[in-house]
């Protein structure tokens, strides 16, 4: 590669704010990475609002010809609206971005840190009840709502795949199941199913890795007790959209955990968290999980020691603790924030 094609999509409310962080943060990088070169794109419920639509079909084939993509966070309401669907929802569908991958990591010794925790959660991308394939009915009880729940062998396949390379490459090289299949022993029952079947497809690749399952909802209880006995966590859809932002608290605030949306031909970086309509416009979120979502985006296209470089910066400045941002109980601003990690990339 001469040079990296990033897509940067931050969409709504902080999403507008962090971003911009993460771009210079990869800037900084200079010649350590291939020269790269940003391509401002349009979505998010704003977009929606002003012209009916939230993901424009230039923003999707501008994707098509990057490399790689950040994405900031979408405002999506929590009522119907008629013609919306999430950007990013359908994004992670259009591109086959099949696994959220989310490293939840504390920092000895940073404010605001809780625990300590090292965990990955592998979050399912394209399926569960996330189809969104939902229907009303009014019947002479009153009004009845349905939801399909998708869970497929294929897909539970290939998440379990991923969870076992990634556990392949950490020290403790163990993977526990998510699911609730004493009640639902159908669609939970053939996600844990798959993923257990994993390793007999693979020719003793994962010999070295450990296998524990746990149901979600004692999950969540081991997960604020004892952090530590967790790995890899791999998780239907919605399990592990919620497990990840339960982390998040351990670590000390939603605003440090970042994603990559991953297929096997693209990844696009994503905070874990959402749009912060509360802190929105204050130029105070926190950019960390964006500048780490670029870290972990740049190590999935196989450049480590730049993401290295990021990450170490990002250590240093909260282990420091004299610029954080009000989340981890600081006064400083998102831009102050972001410029003490660029000086120290
Ligand atoms: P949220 O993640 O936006 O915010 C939850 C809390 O964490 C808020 O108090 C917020 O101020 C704080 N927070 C989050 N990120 C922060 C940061 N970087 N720095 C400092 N504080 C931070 O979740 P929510 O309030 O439930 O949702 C708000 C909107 O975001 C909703 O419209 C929702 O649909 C959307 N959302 C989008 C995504 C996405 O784009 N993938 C994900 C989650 C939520
Ligand atoms: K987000
Ligand atoms: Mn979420």
């Amino acid at each position: 590669r001469s040079k990296l094609r990033i897509g940067l999509i931050p969409a709504d409310g902080i999403g507008r704010e962090v971003i911009p962080a993460a771009r210079t943060a990869i800037e900084a990088l200079g010649s350590d990475i291939p020269k790269p070169e940003f391509t401002n794109l349009l979505a998010g419920f704003e977009l929606f609002t002003r012209g009916g639509v939230a993901l424009p079909e230039e923003t999707v084939e501008a994707l098509r010809e990057s490399d790689c993509a950040l994405f900031g966070s979408v405002s999506s309401p929590s009522k119907k609206v008629t013609g919306y669907s999430s950007p990013i929802v359908a994004l992670r569908k259009i591109l086959d971005l099949y696994a959220n991958i989310r490293p939840v990591v504390s920092v000895a010794d940073a404010p605001g840190e809780k625990s300590s925790v090292d965990l990955i959660v592998v979050r399912e991308n394209t399926e569960c009840l996330y189809v969104k394939q939902e229907n009303l009915e009014f019947t002479e009880n009153g009004k009845e709502a349905r939801a399909t729940r998708l869970i497929t062998e294929r897909a539970s396949h290939r998440i379990g795949r991923m969870a076992f390379e990634l556990a392949l490459n950490r020290p403790r090289k163990h993977v526990t199941i998510i699911h609730k299949s004493n009640v639902l022993s159908v669609t939970d029952g053939l996600f844990r199913e798959t993923v257990r079947a994993v390793p007999s497809t693979a020719n003793g690749r994962y010999d070295g890795v450990t296998i524990a399952e746990q149901l979600v909802d004692s999950a969540v209880y081991r997960l604020f007790r004892e952090p530590h006995i967790y790995d890899v966590m791999v998780a239907p859809n919605l399990y592990g959209d919620i497990i990840s932002d339960a982390a998040a608290a351990l670590v000390g605030s939603l605003g440090l955990v970042p994603s990559v949306n991953a297929g096997d031909n693209f990844v696009m970086g994503e905070p874990v968290h959402g749009s912060a309509p509360d802190i929105a416009g204050q130029g105070i979120a926190n950019p960390i999980a964006s500048i780490r979502s670029a870290a972990l985006m740049l190590r999935h296209l196989g450049y480590h020691q730049p993401a290295d470089r990021i990450d170490k910066a990002v250590d240093e400045v909260l282990r420091e603790g004299q610029l954080l941002t009000p989340d981890l109980g600081g006064k400083s601003s998102t831009q102050e924030v972001t410029d003490a990690i660029v000086k120290r990339i």
